[in-house]
């Protein structure tokens, strides 16, 4: 197998850093230990050839292994489970599972978060953010509320075994970890503290702060501190 390249950006604002998400692509390399290359893209080039051809929607990460091209997070750590068979069981069923805990993450706990990021960072300045916010915190704290339920005195989602699932849950759940949402879910606050814990996690962590050596693209800090006026004011 030919060593992987993925991308990620060379620069992201400092309310981003280390949430990015080839951080994912990272860490499930560092968890069944393949070596791989960073090609890093200065913001904008994202949008424009050549990475249009890797990624349709102009974003990171991307995942390139000889011919293989591959795009969406969840989809790349999949490849890396399926292809080390480190992160998901050989049992099918408990595999299929593990799989499973992957969609529920990115399809089922993610939108609501991502919508969280719109409505206080992105669109942060816009007349709706604001209004929108409750039912946006609301349907996020459903939704934990639903995976520590489930999650109950385990360890991982599926009892003692650390899986693709699991990776994906918590890197899923930690974006709101300095939020203040995981402080009414101590089962789910104690379990992204485990997977965060993990040395695979803090290299992959570590690997990608160290990587934003760029520089911001022009005008993009006045941009946010209007975001963040507007919101104030609204
Ligand atoms: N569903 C995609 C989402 C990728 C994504 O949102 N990437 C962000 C960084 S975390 C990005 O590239 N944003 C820049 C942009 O959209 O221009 C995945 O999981 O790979």
């Amino acid at each position: 197998m030919s060593k992987p390249t993925i991308t990620a950006f060379d620069w992201v604002p400092d309310f981003a850093r280390g949430q990015v998400r080839d951080l994912r692509v990272r860490w499930a390399l560092e968890e069944v230990g393949q070596p791989y290359d960073v090609l890093y893209l200065p913001q904008g080039c994202q949008k424009q050839e050549p990475h249009r051809a890797r990624q349709p929607f102009g974003q990171v990460p991307t995942y390139e292994e000889g011919d293989l091209i591959l795009f969406e997070s969840g989809a790349i750590v999949l490849h890396i489970a399926e292809q080390h068979g480190r992160l998901l069981p050989g049992e099918q069923a408990a595999r299929a599972r593990a799989i499973e805990w992957m969609f529920a993450a990115l399809n089922s706990v993610e939108p609501p978060i991502s919508d969280y990021a719109f409505a206080t960072l992105f669109e942060a300045g816009q007349p709706w953010s604001k209004p929108r916010l409750p039912a946006v915190e609301q349907r996020i704290h459903e939704r934990f509320g639903e995976v520590s339920q489930r999650l109950g005195d385990k360890e991982w989602l599926e009892d003692d075994r650390f899986t693709a699932g699991d990776l994906m849950m918590v890197s899923v759940l930690r974006i709101l970890e300095d939020d203040g949402f995981l402080e009414r879910y101590p089962n789910l606050a104690a379990y992204v503290a485990r997977g965060t814990a993990r040395p695979a996690f803090q290299r992959a962590l570590a690997d990608q702060l160290a990587g934003f050596t760029g520089n911001p693209p022009p005008g993009f800090e006045e941009w946010l501190k209007q975001q963040q006026q507007q919101g104030e004011a609204a």
